[in-house]
């Protein structure tokens, strides 16, 4: 081969794919997901065999991250490719009032803008077709373009269950009737994550082999209300009389079974894939949006849910990439809801989109082996909102992780190899390092336009609060 052609390989993009070797994806978001809620991430009262069987077959991350403590944020990360720094969309829709907080809460963003190419707009460009499933959340209550911001505004073509809710509004709540946007209800008694995944199945079938597609399905569950059939419920009655429960998990039978049926669905689309031939040419992956909504969800992790903590944010993460990732491969590296859109986009052989996805990195160098590291060594989180914690933002540089708490600057400074359950605040004893990542964590807030808090004019001391409320 001479110079010139030479060059001119060089120049290709990395990755030109025919449409017909372009792998589809089923992405499967899980709610309210604590790190330790499958048996592949060491569950012992939960039964998940399908989800083991997946994770077996592809690489299950350590050091996986949802980008928010609670469901809209993360949710909006994974589509654009952005911090909710960046984007502003800092808490769930529409949040917590905290008219006398010491703090004011900034006026943050309660949608995705259009303007923005999210992934799945940006697959369909590319030729996916692309359908959602389930919980969706990212809809401006109470605003005008209310309507304007459903699934199908975002780049999806079809929409099943997607709404504003953050969890199932029907009467029944998991059990039928649903009254959700084109689901079939079926009939009384019928169980949510069943007719969801239903209806994955169903465009399965459906789906023009010539054409590669998205099925993105993010379950309701394991949102509260916790429910699960009643036979599954006293399966795991029965279970919990005679448990060891040697990790403290999280022994409550309701919730175990909604485990169950997300196993089932995890599985029936496993075999329909199968079935299809689809399954050589399909990627799968699974994880969470925020920690469980249960303290001893989270595998041993300090806290859960809506905490600053890694039981809020650390989520079950696996990817199985066909041909490309060894099966059963596991990997340390951190990654972060914001890296599956420009990682989706080189697997489909499409270009990058770096002024959209501005704060994920492709995985890809990771799942293929080539690299057990990425060049990125800095994670962060920006909460600028009241929950289950004081309004905090957090950076991981390697195994330290640094947390500020916006109302009286306090830091909280843990080492995760040596202390992975954040019991020992290193702030006092490391000054120096502590200052460091709270330098990077302001700077980095500046990058990305963060909102920040400012004084409450409002504000009322909590033991005033309290003698005014009697
Ligand atoms: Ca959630």
């Amino acid at each position: 081969m001479n110079g010139l052609k030479w060059i001119g390989l060089l120049l290709l993009p990395a990755m030109v794919l025919a449409a017909n070797e372009q792998p589809n994806f089923v992405f499967l978001l899980v709610d309210d997901l604590g790190w330790g809620d499958f048996g592949c991430y060491g569950s012992e009262f939960h039964e998940t065999p399908n989800i083991d069987k997946l994770a077996s077959q592809g690489m299950l991350f350590k050091n996986g991250y949802a980008a928010c403590t609670v469901c809209s944020p993360s949710r909006a990360a994974i589509l654009t490719g952005c911090y909710p720094a960046r984007t502003h969309l800092t808490d769930w829709i529409a949040g917590h009032k905290r008219p006398r907080a010491k703090l004011s809460v900034p006026d943050w963003t309660m949608k995705m803008e259009h303007e923005r190419v999210v992934l799945p707009e940006a697959l369909k460009a590319g030729g996916y077709a692309t359908a959602f499933f389930g919980k969706w959340h990212l809809m401006p209550i109470g605003a005008p373009d209310f309507e304007e911001h459903d699934p199908t505004r975002h780049g999806f073509d079809i929409n099943i269950g997607g709404r504003e809710w953050g969890q199932p509004k029907g009467p029944g709540k998991y059990f039928s009737p649903f009254g959700m946007p084109n689901l079939d209800d079926g009939k009384k008694g019928d169980f949510l994550t069943d007719k969801l995944t239903d209806a994955a199945l169903d465009f399965l079938a459906a789906t023009e082999r010539e054409q590669p597609f998205l099925l993105y399905f993010a379950y309701y569950t394991l949102h509260g209300p916790i429910m699960a059939p009643p036979e599954l419920v006293a399966k795991y009655k029965q279970k919990a009389k005679t448990f060891k429960n040697r990790r403290n998990e999280c022994v409550n039978p309701a919730r175990a079974g909604m485990v169950e049926k997300l196993d089932d669905s995890v599985g029936r689309i496993m075999a329909k894939l199968d079935e299809l031939g689809l399954s050589e040419n399909t990627v799968v992956i699974l994880t969470g949006d925020n920690g469980g909504d249960k303290p001893e969800s989270t595998g041993g992790l300090r806290d859960f849910k809506g905490f600053s903590h890694e039981g809020g944010v650390r989520e079950p993460f696996v990817v199985k990439w066909p041909g490309k990732t060894a099966a059963g491969s596991t990997c340390d590296e951190p990654v972060i809801g914001t890296d599956f859109y420009p990682t989706m986009l080189e697997m489909a052989g499409l270009p990058p989109r770096p002024d959209q996805h501005r704060d994920g990195v492709s995985i890809v160098p990771l799942l293929t082996g080539q690299r057990t590291t990425l060049d990125r060594n800095t994670l962060y989180w920006h909460y600028p909102h009241y929950h289950r914690t004081l309004p905090y933002g957090a950076i991981r540089q390697g195994d330290l992780k640094l947390i500020e708490f916006f109302e009286d600057g306090r830091l909280e400074l843990y080492d995760l190899k040596a202390d992975p359950t954040e019991s020992e605040n290193l702030a006092a004893a490391h000054p120096e390092k502590a200052q460091e990542l709270l330098k990077k964590l302001k700077q980095w807030r500046q990058e990305v336009g963060a909102q920040t808090m400012t004084d409450n004019p409002n504000y009322v001391p909590p033991k005033q609060a309290k003698k005014k409320g009697k």
